[in-house]
């Protein structure tokens, strides 16, 4: 046995600001081969994260070594999006090494704030499904699951927006450029994804030839887990430029052709798309997609077979899970392997399948819903075309057999939209070839059962489920908010709540106490301090840190309403206006957030945001009781710093559009007050911080969709609400864009307003009155905000996990007994 070998062993020393600080010289020389004397802080912060690395490293080669050994079933996260953010800071927090480094750093004499702060914000994702599956990552870590995340390495992931003239402007990102220390290379995990060519049938024997092949490569990303016994593993896949290969010319003896393709677009994994459901370059997707789902399928099973002797137990050793429909085609995926290769019958293989894959949905607007034209689809990928159309077959034919159900309710229910020129529905495709397909928060679950999936909902009753969203408290709190988490230490006598959010609720206790009510506050002006700081030296904006700090920040949609908080903003400069020497609360309006390129209304949206802040900062009769800003580029990091410094927060999408939300959820946990509808995970939140603590306002689902039958009025709003008719016909005529007064004079007829602003305004208008009355009463604020974060433990994506373990994946996590120490590895 080499586990006897004395030679294998490794001393290793015990991890104190001594050791740190040696370790961090050393790979500052020896591995990146930098003299300190001409060290720079990016030189620093690489050698710093190949030393935190290093410490990371036992427990993640003891975490795979025990998934091989335990044999335990393991649950595989299929994403098109990762939004991670910053590695380092994190990393140091969850493995509790965090002060040394920070001691270690101070003997360096270098300043830890400003290190770190190099560190790329690795932009993998759009928005709040990429960085919920960054927050069930390290969840799934921390509970110790046997777990793996898979997704696309983007050579660009989501564009730098840079405001020029009040305008975006995209800018690429560049995050490859800078160090590798925390992505390994695994050169043996390649993996080739074929496309194109023909399918042929001898009889029901189907033969693939594809036209095309190009090679996966996996980069494997330490995902540390709090508390340092368990590091997961987020395997990433890329497609070097150049292994476009093709076979046919290939074949032909044609090298040279063959080479050809390589110096064409052949990267499939260069880009992030963005999430505008605009039909521009679709067919690179649909590449994409497939590309993730072929190259993780196949490491699957690979990884299957070196774990067990026999395909046919697939279903007992692992589950998989969609985020969405992006990665539907796992589904076809599979059961060609199980089929082509495996030699598995059709009725084994599909019964596997439903065993293993399940579903997360993560919006009901139905144009949202991915749909590939059968053209596409049977170009690119012939043999999965071909199984998609049996699958609808075999699932027809069944309900037909049941008989009670009429062509029209078929034709609905088909994969292949007919009407449409010929369509696979995605989520069609999702559902039927999935055990449970969830919802993200209460109220969304509810309505994906009565409208997109009712049909549906009729045929698979248990299929359905909830699990509502939740964000992880080491990022939201510890990283992000280092003074609050200080302040929970104290208060609630206990470090704990890190992993256990739900002990929060001990701040119940404290909520009337004034010390405690004064504590919280200190932090909270230290993080607004901080925040007007950015502010002042990044965009030259001067802002009150004693001001309302009134925060919206998420991607620029109409759904999400920005137009209708810049309403408010609007009439709220006409009554200074009108009456200067009212008791008016100072605010600071506060917005961030990136337009997909091609949405024109989101970027009309952006340059209004700035032509208002231009007027209105600029009119002195305002005096500073209104400043507008807006943040560029939106991103993990810039979240980290606004929402600690967030007074309120604003969640007012219309009822019924944003399936949960989870900046929600963030504010709220850092003691911000939430001023929002009845929608999404808002809803829940509301049910724990209770009616006194949250400010809700505007129509419910059913009133939203009892006006749309009616027939939407937009006019009639206006008729009875002079003030609105004022706001209207401000923007429309130019008074906020003295130079090109027609810019907006098209926004109101463009969309009719389809997302009822005009109808909740009035509701909106009059609450935020009711915020500034709260406001000023200050005792009673911090109550409310300390109740905000006392009931916010249901939110962790710790119990999220848990329920999707539990409910849906049926996975147990790892027990100290299946994670024995590496012998190898004495501690010192
Ligand atoms: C689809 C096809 C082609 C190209 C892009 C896309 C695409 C990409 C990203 C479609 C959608 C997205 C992202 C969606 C998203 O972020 N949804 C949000 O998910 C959160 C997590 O569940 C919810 O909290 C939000 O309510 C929901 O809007």
């Amino acid at each position: 046995m080499v586990n006897k070998l004395p030679e294998y062993e490794y001393r290793m020393p015990k991890p104190d600001a001594d050791f740190v600080r040696q370790s961090i010289v050393y790979k500052l020389i020896f591995t990146l081969g930098v003299d300190p004397r001409e060290a720079k802080h990016e030189d620093w912060l690489n050698a710093a994260m190949f030393a935190a690395r290093d410490l990371m490293t036992e427990s993640f080669l003891k975490t795979r070594r025990s998934h091989i050994e335990n044999k335990k079933r393991m649950v595989y996260y299929l994403s098109m999006e990762f939004l991670m953010g910053r590695a380092f800071v994190n990393a140091l927090i969850n493995e509790g090494v965090f002060e040394t480094f920070n001691e270690a750093f101070k003997q360096l004499g270098l300043e830890f704030s400003e290190v770190a702060e190099e560190e790329e914000d690795p932009g993998l994702g759009n928005g709040g499904l990429g960085r919920l599956a960054a927050c069930f990552l390290d969840s799934l870590a921390t509970l110790r699951i046997p777990a793996m995340g898979y997704g696309i390495r983007y050579q660009y992931g989501m564009f730098k927006q840079e405001i020029v003239d009040g305008q975006q402007i995209e800018k690429p990102d560049l995050w490859l450029e800078q160090d590798m220390a925390w992505q390994f290379l695994r050169p043996n995990k390649s993996y080739p994804v074929s496309f194109g060519g023909q399918l042929h049938s001898h009889g029901s024997i189907k033969h693939w030839e594809p036209g095309e092949q190009i090679t996966a490569l996996g980069y494997d990303e330490i995902i540390p887990g709090y508390g340092g016994d368990v590091a997961n593993t987020l395997r990433l896949w890329t497609a070097h430029a150049g292994d476009l290969f093709n076979l046919a010319e290939f074949n032909k003896g044609d090298y040279f052709s063959a080479m050809r393709a390589q110096t064409s677009d052949g990267n499939i994994s260069r880009v992030l798309y963005p999430n505008d459901s605009t039909d521009s370059g679709r067919e690179l997707r649909l590449k994409q997609e497939y590309f993730l789902v072929s190259a993780s399928i196949q490491d699957i099973i690979a990884r299957h077979k070196c774990r067990f002797p026999n395909i046919r137990t697939l279903a007992d050793e692992v589950a998989i899970h969609l985020n969405d429909t992006h990665p539907v085609l796992a589904i076809p995926e599979l059961m060609r392997i199980l089929l082509d290769e495996e030699g598995l019958s059709w009725q084994e293989a599909w019964g596997m399948s439903c065993k293993i894959f399940s579903y997360t949905n993560h919006t009901l607007m139905s144009e949202a819903l991915e749909t590939w034209s059968i053209d596409l689809m049977g170009r690119l990928l012939p043999r999965h075309l071909d199984i998609i159309l049996e699958i609808n077959k075999y699932f027809i034919d069944a309900l037909r057999a049941i008989g009670h159900y009429d062509d029209d309710f078929i034709r609905r229910v088909s994969i292949i939209d007919e009407e449409h020129g010929r369509r696979v529905r995605m989520a069609w495709l999702a559902v039927i070839g999935s055990h449970k397909v969830n919802g993200v928060a209460k109220i969304h679950s509810d309505l994906m059962k009565t409208s997109i999936f009712s049909d549906f909902a009729r045929i698979f009753p248990d299929r359905f489920t909830n699990v509502t969203n939740g964000v992880t408290p080491r990022r939201w709190i510890a990283v992000a908010n280092p003074p609050l988490a200080a302040f929970l230490d104290k208060n609630l006598g206990e470090k704990d709540w890190r992993m256990h959010l739900d002990h929060l609720t001990n701040l119940n206790k404290l909520v009337d106490d004034k010390k405690v009510q004064a504590e919280f506050a200190e932090v909270k002006q230290y993080n607004k301090q901080r925040l007007a700081d950015y502010i002042e030296k990044e965009l030259g904006i001067k802002i009150n840190p004693q001001a309302l700090f009134d925060v919206q920040i998420k991607r620029i949609h109409q759904y999400k309403r920005q137009a209708l908080n810049l309403m408010h903003i609007i009439d709220r400069y006409n009554k200074i206006l009108e009456n200067p020497d009212a008791e008016w609360q100072p605010r600071v309006f506060i917005f961030a957030g990136k337009a997909a390129s091609a949405y024109y209304m989101a970027k009309k949206i952006i340059r209004a945001i700035n032509d208002v802040a231009t007027v209105i900062n600029n009119d002195e009769r305002v005096r500073d009781l209104i400043k507008v800003v807006f943040i560029p580029n939106y991103s993990v990091s810039l979240a980290e710093m606004i929402i600690p410094a967030a007074d309120l927060s604003e969640q007012i999408s219309l009822a019924g559009t944003e399936a949960s939300g989870t900046g929600n959820m963030k504010f709220a946990l850092n003691g911000t007050l939430t001023v929002g509808t009845l929608d999404g995970a808002n809803v829940e939140i509301l049910e724990h911080v209770g009616d006194e603590n949250i400010f809700i306002f505007g129509n419910t689902v059913e009133e939203v969709e009892a006006i749309r039958r009616q027939g939407y009025d937009p006019i009639s709003y206006m008729e009875q609400d002079p003030d609105l008719r004022r706001i209207v016909r401000q923007i429309t005529t130019g008074v906020f864009s003295p130079q090109e007064p027609s810019r907006y004079s098209d926004v109101l007829q463009a969309s009719g307003d389809y997302y009822q602003l005009l109808a909740d305004f009035r509701s909106y208008v009059d609450t935020q009155y009711k915020v500034d009355d709260y406001y000023r009463q200050p005792e009673k604020w911090r109550r409310s905000a300390l109740i905000n974060i006392a009931n916010m433990g249901y939110f962790s994506s710790d119990r999220s996990i848990q329920d999707y373990a539990d409910g849906i994946w049926h996975i147990k996590p790892l027990t100290d007994k299946e994670l024995p120490h590496d012998p190898h590895v004495i501690q010192q």
